[in-house]
């Protein structure tokens, strides 16, 4: 359960991802959050086979493949943020579909969070108190929970 306070906090800087001006600056660089995820947890490359070339970090960066998976995402996780109180729900079929299908590691949904935060904090650096990380940790929690759900 959320305070009024998290909901504004979440919805707060959400809104500022999404923002006319900054915004497709700001949803590439959440979108990021993938590419990063496949450099840093380099065994995360195995669930994208189908992508292409993920050879080296440039390779990554490059792949328009990567880009538009970051993209699809981040616009999911926005469903999140849409639909606080009722996450698990939201993501019931994208759970069955990662647990039963795709078969990925829980631990990864995890991983993605943190580095999301990571990426959010740096982008929005003055608006990122520790209120606000507080929330988007509860938050991203949340969701790999609800995303690991099939597997319980
Ligand atoms: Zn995931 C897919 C969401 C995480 C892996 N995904 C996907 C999609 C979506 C998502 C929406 C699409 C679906 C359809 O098409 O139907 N994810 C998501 C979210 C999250 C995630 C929200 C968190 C936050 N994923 C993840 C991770 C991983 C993954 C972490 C690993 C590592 N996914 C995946 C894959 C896929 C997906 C592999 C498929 C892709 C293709 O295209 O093939």
């Amino acid at each position: 359960h959320w305070t009024a306070e998290e909901k504004q906090l979440i919805a707060g800087l959400w809104g500022k991802v999404n923002v006319e001006e900054c915004g497709a600056e700001a949803l590439a660089s959440c979108g990021d959050s993938i590419w990063e995820l496949l450099i840093v947890y380099p065994w995360t490359q195995r669930f994208f086979s189908s992508f292409g070339n993920l050879s080296s970090p440039t390779a990554i960066i490059g792949n328009p493949k990567v880009r538009a998976h970051g993209k699809k995402v981040l616009t999911s996780f926005g469903e999140a943020v849409k639909n606080l109180d009722n996450i698990k729900a939201t993501y019931s079929k994208l759970s069955e579909l990662h647990c039963e299908k795709l078969h990925v590691d829980p631990e990864n949904f995890r991983l993605l969070g943190d580095i999301l935060i990571i990426v959010l904090a740096s982008h929005f650096a003055k608006d990122f108190t520790p209120a606000c990380q507080f929330a988007w940790q509860k938050l991203v929690g949340v969701v790999a929970h609800a995303l690991a759900r099939k597997y319980h």
